[in-house]
């Protein structure tokens, strides 16, 4: 196919569950749309991310749209925690159904994004040469879509086969009677560690530092749930926004440190036993109190103790240095349970770092372990990541790195002051990676398509954050995240997986409604807080 040489409304990045909707709801505005998105079909992380094991976290029924009725009737969802080939299935189902796809150009990723003042356009060049101009640069590029991988010395010169986790060759990988190794314990770790340990011959995890587990507790959804589910959807969607994080949880409003050891644990098994996220609603103090966090922390350790027959071993799986949930609590199917097989190895990286890769596996400070398959469950640069490494340059030549050399600054997450006419769906400073996405997604997409349209109404030509507002907003996400435990892992939300990334919390965290609200507010009062620029008035 050749270049794209064209003059759009918008260009819209990503084809994932962002970029879909955000071309919909555009499209009905009658914007002229061209989107870009670099795998070779829709789906966003969902089409990357297909190792063994692979499933969400936010139960189905509500990490899935609301904005087509009819779809919300027609789909049912087979299980309580969708797996990656049915989300996947049905964004492409979505996709056909609102014929999105013929407005992306796929195996295309964009290069560059710069803002030609005078044009008052965004300038958009990708990988296949092409170059749209477009009044609106849409950023619906993920949170989680730029893999890490650790420059691990040698790991060139492995002569076994190196996969991630985030770009899982579509094909598969076989394990099968092969030594295979896997860097990482988070999220992804867990997924794919007890499915990677049922076919390989041994199996060696290599853990840095021990993520708190529970289990996923996965199971398909009866018809009478997902019948009752659906006769009352727009409720269960309200009920949805009534939590602060997008996604139903059962806060008990008791403090952990105010009822009896009894009561408390039997309230930490009976979580336990639902599954997901359940166990850190069990008190309303966990996130906020080191004590009350502690009792929690200390009974999933005890937990793992239980379960790991190796009592080395099971020292080694228990997390002591970070409060639980200041990493994302992890939701595994038997992923303790994998360790007491004979063929899994755990490696403690913090008692014998890695020190290189070399042609025959991992070598550690204590021991090389010879592999087949090296697997990389290393995670993202997550959040600001994607949108780094695009850079866009705004006004006056500044390029995002510069303007977030010390972290990100936004306004609500939608927009960045000096980079008019950029939109950021589910950008940092907002609730994003900490929120149910497909609920805050839609919020995003329905506010900016307001946006557009107010825009149009009224003449305006661009729109692009006020610097003091921004900073007001900055602050406040900051002052947010800052007395709860949120803050106080090593983890990526707070950007300390990346060396270099400065420290701060990349999202916000004060409850999807009071953001919403505020995002409604902003708009009811003439989008307050952003600069509008409207068109000349005509001579007289
Ligand atoms: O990535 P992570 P992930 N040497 O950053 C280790 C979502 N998600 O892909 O903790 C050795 O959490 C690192 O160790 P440490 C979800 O939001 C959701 O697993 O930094 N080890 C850690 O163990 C999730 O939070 C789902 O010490 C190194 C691991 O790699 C997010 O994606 C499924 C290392 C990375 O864990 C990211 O999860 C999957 C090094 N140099 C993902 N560098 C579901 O919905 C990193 N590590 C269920």
């Amino acid at each position: 196919m050749s270049a794209i040489e064209r003059d759009v409304d918008a260009v819209v990045i990503g084809a994932g569950f962002a970029g879909l909707y955000a071309v919909y709801k555009l499209r009905e505005l009658g914007l002229d749309l061209q989107g870009f998105e670099a795998a070779d079909g829709v789906g966003g992380t969902w089409r990357w991310n297909c190792y063994p094991g692979c499933r969400c976290d936010v139960a189905s029924m509500e990490y899935s749209y609301s904005f087509d009725k009819e779809l919300e009737q027609e789909w049912t969802w087979k299980e309580r925690y969708g797996a990656q080939e049915e989300i996947l299935a049905y964004l492409e189902h979505v996709a056909d159904r609102h014929d999105l796809r013929r407005h992306f150009r796929f195996e295309t990723r964009v290069t560059s994004a710069v803002w030609d003042d005078d044009a008052e356009r965004w300038v958009v060049e990708t990988d296949r040469g092409d170059r749209v101009r477009a009044r609106f640069l849409i950023a619906a590029s993920g949170n989680l879509s730029l893999p890490n991988t650790p420059p691990f010395p040698g790991i060139d010169r492995f002569r076994g086969r190196v996969v991630h986790t985030g770009t899982w060759p579509r094909e598969g990988v076989d394990v099968s009677g092969r030594r295979v190794g896997v860097i990482g314990t988070g999220s992804s770790g867990v997924q794919v560690i007890p499915m990677l340990a049922q076919d390989a011959e041994h199996l060696y995890v290599f853990q840095r530092t021990p993520h708190f587990v529970v289990p996923a507790a996965n199971h398909p959804l009866s018809e009478e749930y997902v019948r009752e589910t659906k006769a009352r959807y727009d409720e269960f969607r309200r009920e949805c926004w009534q939590t602060p994080f997008g996604f139903r949880l059962e806060v008990n409003p008791k403090s952990a440190l105010e009822v009896s050891e009894e009561e408390r644990n039997a309230e930490y098994q009976r979580r336990w036993d639902l599954g997901g996220p359940e166990l850190l609603g069990a008190f309303s103090d966990i996130m906020l109190d080191e004590r009350a966090n502690e009792t929690c922390a200390q009974w999933v350790r005890d937990k793992i103790a239980e379960i790991v027959d190796d009592p080395e071993t099971a020292r080694r799986l228990q997390p002591t240095t970070y409060p639980i949930g200041a990493k994302r609590l992890v939701q595994g199917t038997g992923y303790y349970e994998t360790y007491n097989r004979d063929n899994v190895t755990l490696v403690d990286l913090l008692e014998a770092p890695i020190v290189e890769i070399t042609e025959r596996g991992v070598r550690t400070e204590a021991a090389e372990y010879e592999l087949d398959v090296l697997v990389l469950a290393t995670g993202y640069d997550g959040v600001t990541g994607p949108l780094l490494a695009l850079n866009p340059v705004g006004r006056d030549g500044l390029t995002l790195r510069e303007a977030w050399a010390d972290g990100p600054h936004t306004y609500l997450g939608l927009g960045v002051a000096g980079f008019p006419n950029l939109i950021t769906v589910t950008g940092p400073g907002s609730p994003s990676v900490v929120s149910n996405f497909a609920l805050s997604i839609e919020q995003h997409v329905d506010w900016i398509a307001d946006l557009l349209a107010h825009m149009r109404e009224h003449g305006i030509r661009t729109v692009e954050p006020d610097p003091e507002a921004q900073e007001a907003w900055t602050r406040h996400v900051r002052e947010v995240a800052e007395p709860t435990l949120f803050t106080r892992a090593n983890s990526w939300w707070m950007g300390a997986n990346i060396p270099g990334k400065p420290r701060v919390f990349l999202a916000y965290l004060g409850g999807v409604t009071p953001y919403k609200e505020r995002c409604d507010e902003v708009a009811a009062n003439g989008y307050e807080g952003f600069v509008l620029t409207a068109a000349e008035p005509s001579p007289a």
